[in-house]
């Protein structure tokens, strides 16, 4: 498999940890966001994903996007560690907490929309940086709402395993320590993402251990 990514991408950093987690080997292919303009914006990247957006993983030629299908894909065809609860109840749960974060928060703070909002709309960088810190109390609210209800049933966002719930929980952390949000409000948040960060395979994913890292 050739994987698509770029270390700071947080959905590009979900599926790593998918990936590991399933130990499932795959070559990374760096896709830069930033550099030439954004490198996902050009023809050549367009040709594998039109959406120009990482993660994109190359299947034996197949190219696959949106890294929540993904993840489920590799639960269905790599059910050894499985990704997902066996019980209806815990598999809506868990696609909740990760729509939650890559559906309903994430967006407002992809690198195009604070583009958009800097370069088209002409905000400064304190006020485009009071947006994203904005969207990600909220998201993080949320999901410290959602997470404390679970409180109690084990050491992972939902019992005692990994979940795609936790693939998301990760990358959101990651980027909201990055951005300086004070994590206090957060206590569950913080206590499975730290759990998550003790395992190799979440620590394998991590940006700082990617090829392409600055
Ligand atoms: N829903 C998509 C989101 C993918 C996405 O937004 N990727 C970001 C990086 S985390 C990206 O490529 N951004 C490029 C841009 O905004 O121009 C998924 O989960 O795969």
């Amino acid at each position: 498999m050739k994987l698509y990514t770029y270390f700071r991408s947080s959905a590009s950093y979900r599926l790593r940890i998918a990936l590991n987690l399933k130990g499932v080997a795959y070559d990374s292919i760096p896709v830069h966001l930033l550099r030439n303009g954004g490198e996902q914006l050009q023809q050549a990247y367009r040709d594998i994903n039109p959406a120009a957006l990482v993660p994109s993983l190359d299947v034996d030629g197949v190219i696959l996007t949106q890294s929540l299908a993904i993840m489920e894909y590799l639960d269905e065809t790599h059910p050894g560690t499985p990704l997902l609860p066996s019980d209806a109840l815990g598999r809506v749960t868990v696609r909740a907490l990760a729509m939650l974060i890559a559906g309903d928060t994430h967006p407002l703070t992809n690198l195009r929309v604070l583009t958009y909002l800097k370069r088209e709309l002409g905000l400064s960088e304190e006020v485009k940086l009071e947006w994203y810190r904005h969207w990600m109390r909220e998201g993080l609210a949320s999901v410290e709402a959602l997470l404390a209800r679970e409180a109690g049933n084990g050491i992972f966002c939902h019992g005692n395993a990994a979940t795609i719930a936790d693939c998301c929980l990760v990358p959101l952390v990651y980027n909201a320590e990055r951005f300086e949000i004070d994590m206090g409000p957060y206590p569950s948040v913080v206590r499975i993402a730290a759990h998550c960060n003790s395992l190799p395979a979440f620590a394998a994913a991590h940006p700082s251990q990617q090829p392409d890292a600055e």
